[in-house]
């Protein structure tokens, strides 16, 4: 299996953080983090690189020794170096890191100073007010720190569902080529399309579980096995996420696939149903006493429970089995739904690629349109355009423009939301853009009240199109900032003001429940990608899975529409 880039990089800021918690010499420090940026950065994977035996040492920030850690891990999959170093390093401190704002060398000194071992201890120095008295640390940051270790979720790694998808597919191409397996699939989240996921469940059809189950195990990515026998195993692979098979008759293979699916609720919902008519369902099927009257499809399974089947999106126990009861699902939004996209970025600021890249990489996938949204100016570290720079970017593309047929870029712009809530372009020159996107992107610790009035202030102007990632989360590293989404999607409604719907797998914001309250309301939802270079186009899909889950029509998603329309959408009062 060739190891991935992220997983190189990975490696690397792992690395330099336990270094920095340790003490070690900050230009070593920054070293690791910057050739793990130059190899996330790299189109070509460094495997390919290694064995084509060109030099590593040709990319920016690698030099000797870096080229040899590389090589060492795409060779081995491992770098002995992190495994002595993280020895060294109490687990709990590194935990600590995972804090927003708590970096490796705060999370030192908090557990240096306070003599705590475990994040346990760290809870209690916070809630004992304890924090607030090192040097450095305020009550701000000690209420912070409270607030994280009390969600529910940390301490428990999830994986986003782009990044779990890296190990997912060739895993499952594994197990279907296993021989005795008439089918597999991957279940759990990861089937429901969850934006981050616990574990991967895969489930394969066959007969003789244990020689599948032999076969599986032997899998080049996995580094340990906590479990295997005839029926289903447990393993970890190389980059730590956990894998559950299971193997099952083809008889019952409709029915652990629903099993498996989940979620827990939905499912439980599902037997509650059966036993209402007076029948069993597990995953070996549905039971009239001891006969098996549905098992082998998922179809025929919902059709002897006396439903239709219901898209794995939906199966949340949300009153999808109420609306399957009435033929009330909604006809879901698809890829093919869409025919542009409303926010991306070229070189001109932060992208990577020429407008002219960007608009061919948008026709290849057969869209009609492509709104080129870079950042305006207060955006330094960004490369916000002046106002120069957007006028002459709009003639630009509208130069360009005759080169098209049946396509065409849109002049836009992401303006930022300054603090008060105007905008950072006067309406002058956003008169002569196509559509404005506007996006929070400073400030983020307002009150609730502030934010959600900040954003209201800015959807005022007639001008504005779209409300960009609405609510600045990064899935794993930033939670929202606290902002009222009923009352942001009223003032949406209103004034006929559209919400964007980031399909970076980084945001995916809106959530899915959040899409379904803008739906509820009759506020219409872009779904784009806001792609800073041509592959990142493709991130579509993630925000389609997203839309579908907060029960997404096409309809109700701006742009599955041709462009007149959508402008016609987007002309306000
Ligand atoms: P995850 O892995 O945390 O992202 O979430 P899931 O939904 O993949 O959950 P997981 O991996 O614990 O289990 C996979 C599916 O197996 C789950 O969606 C439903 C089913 N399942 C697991 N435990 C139970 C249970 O105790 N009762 C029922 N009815 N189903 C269960
Ligand atoms: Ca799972
Ligand atoms: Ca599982
Ligand atoms: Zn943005």
């Amino acid at each position: 299996m060739p190891v991935h880039n992220s997983e190189i990089a990975e490696i690397f800021d792992h690395l330099a953080d336990l270094l920095e918690i340790k003490g070690a010499n900050p230009f070593r420090v920054r070293a690791y983090h910057n050739a793990a940026n130059t190899i996330r950065g790299n189109s070509r994977s460094m495997t390919d690189i290694v064995d084509a035996g060109e030099n590593l040492t040709e990319l920016p920030n690698i030099g000797e020794d870096l080229a040899g850690k590389i090589t060492e891990i795409v060779r081995t999959g491992k770098l002995q170096l992190l495994k002595e170093v993280s020895s060294k390093v109490p687990d709990a401190i590194v935990e600590a890191t995972r804090i927003p704002g708590v970096g490796p060398k705060k999370a030192q000194m908090l557990f240096q100073q306070l003599s705590l071992r475990t994040i346990g201890d760290l809870r209690q120095a916070a809630e004992e007010g304890r924090i607030e008295k090192i040097a450095g640390f305020g009550a701000k940051t000690q209420a912070k720190i409270l607030e994280e270790l009390s969600h529910s979720d940390f301490g428990t790694r999830r994986w986003r569902i782009d990044e779990a998808e890296d190990f997912a597919g060739p895993l499952l191409d594994w197990v279907r080529k296993i021989e005795g397996v008439s089918k597999a699939e991957i279940a759990g989240s990861y089937r429901r399309r969850k934006e981050t996921v616990g574990d991967l469940d895969i489930l394969a059809a066959g007969a003789q579980g244990r020689k599948i189950i032999d076969h599986f195990t032997e899998y080049d990515e996995i580094v340990s096995i906590a479990s295997k026998g005839a029926t289903r195993s447990t393993v970890t692979l190389r980059v730590g996420l956990q894998v559950d098979l299971r193997v099952v008759g083809k008889e019952s293979w409709g029915s652990a696939l629903h099993y498996f699916t989940g979620s827990k609720a939905h499912g439980i919902a599902c037997r509650r149903r059966a036993q209402k008519r007076g029948l069993k369902l597990n995953e070996y099927g549905l039971f009239n006493g001891t006969r098996r009257i549905a098992g082998a499809t998922e179809d025929n399974l919902y059709k002897k429970i006396g439903l239709p089947w219901i898209d794995p999106v939906l199966r949340e126990a949300q009153g999808e089995i109420e609306a399957a009861e009435v033929s009330a699902l909604p006809a879901l939004i698809t890829r093919d739904d869409i025919r542009g996209d409303l926010h991306a970025h070229t070189k001109a600021s932060d992208g990577k690629n020429t407008l002219r890249e960007m608009a061919e990489a948008a026709i290849l996938k057969d869209y009609e349109y492509l709104a080129i949204t870079d950042h305006s100016k207060s955006q330094r570290v960004a490369g916000g355009l002046s106002e120069r720079e957007l006028e002459d970017q709009i003639e630009e593309i509208a130069r360009m423009n005759e080169s098209f047929a049946g396509f065409r870029l849109l002049s836009s712009c992401e303006v930022d939301i300054l603090k008060d809530g105007s905008l950072d372009f006067p309406d002058k020159i956003l008169s002569k853009l196509d559509l404005v996107v506007v996006s929070v992107h400073s400030d983020f610790n307002m009150s609730e009240a502030e934010q959600t009035e900040r954003i209201i202030r800015a959807m005022d102007n007639p001008l504005v199109s779209i409300v960009g990632h609405p609510t600045g989360r990064l899935i794993g590293t930033r939670r929202p900032y606290p902002v009222n989404i009923e009352r942001l999607v009223i003032a949406a409604k209103e004034r006929g003001c559209c919400l964007e719907l980031n399909a970076d797998p980084q945001r995916l914001d809106l959530s899915d429940v959040q899409c379904r309250i803008a739906r509820d309301a009759g506020v219409m939802i872009a779904i784009s990608t806001d792609a800073h270079k041509c592959g990142s186009l493709d991130n579509i899909q993630y925000g389609v899975d997203q839309a579908r889950r907060g029960w997404l029509s096409a309809k109700e998603v701006l742009n599955t529409r041709e462009w007149k329309k959508v402008a016609r959408l987007l002309t306000r009062p």
